[in-house]
């Protein structure tokens, strides 16, 4: 990857980076740019303020986004690269007013976040949070587990069906899962059957996976959709906390109104409602969909691309 990222004075353009990259994509971005390490700052404010003025690009997290304060202390800001498909934590109309690229790590990441989702469905129905806390602390000689729920066969209920979704329904076909779908729209590319109504969704499935975009900012699943899925009914989510009222969804497990829950992700991260921890029936993961090596890596590359349209005075080949 050739970047013309020097100036004529030799001057590095220079980046902030709100959190780490891979220790490969580190190395060509440090090469290339002037990096400024916000997560490693003593004191972010402080930081800000004496190289906000010099900032070009910042490379950030789906989740992390940028938040508008700091976006005003960066008045040469041109572009927000995300390290991630989702753009909800960046205010995309202001970037747009202000000219900014906004750009994301598309289809590189599908797999990973799909594969998770199936992860957390089967360690949740099969309960195997709790069984191996069971064989780790040493009580298996005198424990007997209740019986867990079968996988194969149990009908799946997918809100949002794009890329994510889609990929999430391939893989429970292989474990023949009879797959429902609500989205913002019906699908003309796929048979599985479209519900415009998410109760009606939740009602007839035994295992429920949010793979919406937060853009939208509304909360999709709250108390009157957990109530739906009912007691033999598990939620999945590999979206976005603030897609859920969260103290509805502790409220129906801590309940036993629905039967468990898989979260990847949480409202606050990194806080997690406290009250999850003792609950034998939920997987808990601090948002580590995308997180394997080769994935981070690949998502790494589209941002180093991004970077260098960028400044190469093209347009970003992943805008959004
Ligand atoms: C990442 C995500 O974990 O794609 C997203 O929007 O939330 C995740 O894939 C996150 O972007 C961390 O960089």
């Amino acid at each position: 990857m050739t970047a013309m990222t020097e100036k004529s004075n030799n001057q590095k353009i220079h980046i902030l980076l709100t959190q780490p990259v891979p220790e490969p994509i580190d190395q060509i971005m440090a090469r290339e740019y002037e990096i400024h390490r916000l997560y490693q700052a003593d004191n972010p404010e402080n930081m800000l303020a004496e190289i906000g003025l010099l900032i070009q690009g910042v490379v950030t997290g789906g989740a992390r986004g940028l938040p508008r304060e700091i976006m005003a202390q960066l008045p040469q800001l041109k572009i927000i690269a995300i390290s991630g498909i989702g753009t909800d934590a960046v205010d995309l109309d202001l970037a747009a007013r202000r000219d900014i690229y906004v750009t994301t790590t598309p289809q590189v990441l599908t797999d990973d976040v799909a594969d998770m989702a199936m992860g957390l469905i089967i360690t949740t129905l099969r309960r195997m949070s709790e069984a191996e806390h069971v064989v780790r602390t040493g009580r298996w000689p005198d424990t007997t587990l209740p019986l867990a729920r079968k996988v194969s066969g149990a009908r799946l209920g997918i809100i949002g069906l794009g890329q994510v979704g889609l990929a999430i329904a391939r893989r429970a076909e292989a474990f023949s899962m009879p797959i429902a779908y609500t989205s913002l729209a019906p699908r003309d590319d796929v048979d599985y059957p479209f519900m415009a109504d998410i109760h009606a969704l939740a009602r007839s499935v035994d295992v429920l996976v949010l793979a919406a975009s937060a853009d939208g900012g509304q909360v999709i699943v709250d108390a009157p959709v957990l109530d739906a899925l009912g007691p033999e009914g598990y939620f999945i989510n590999v979206a976005r906390g603030k897609l859920v009222d969260e103290a509805a969804l502790v409220n129906a497990l801590q309940q036993r109104q629905i039967a468990g829950a898989g979260l990847d992700v949480f409202a606050a991260e990194p806080r997690v409602p406290e009250a999850l921890f003792s609950l034998p029936n939920v997987t808990l993961q601090p948002h580590r969909a995308s997180a394997t090596e080769q994935t981070r890596i690949l998502m790494g590359q589209r941002v180093l691309e991004n970077l260098a349209a960028c400044f190469n005075g093209q347009q970003p080949p992943h805008r959004v």
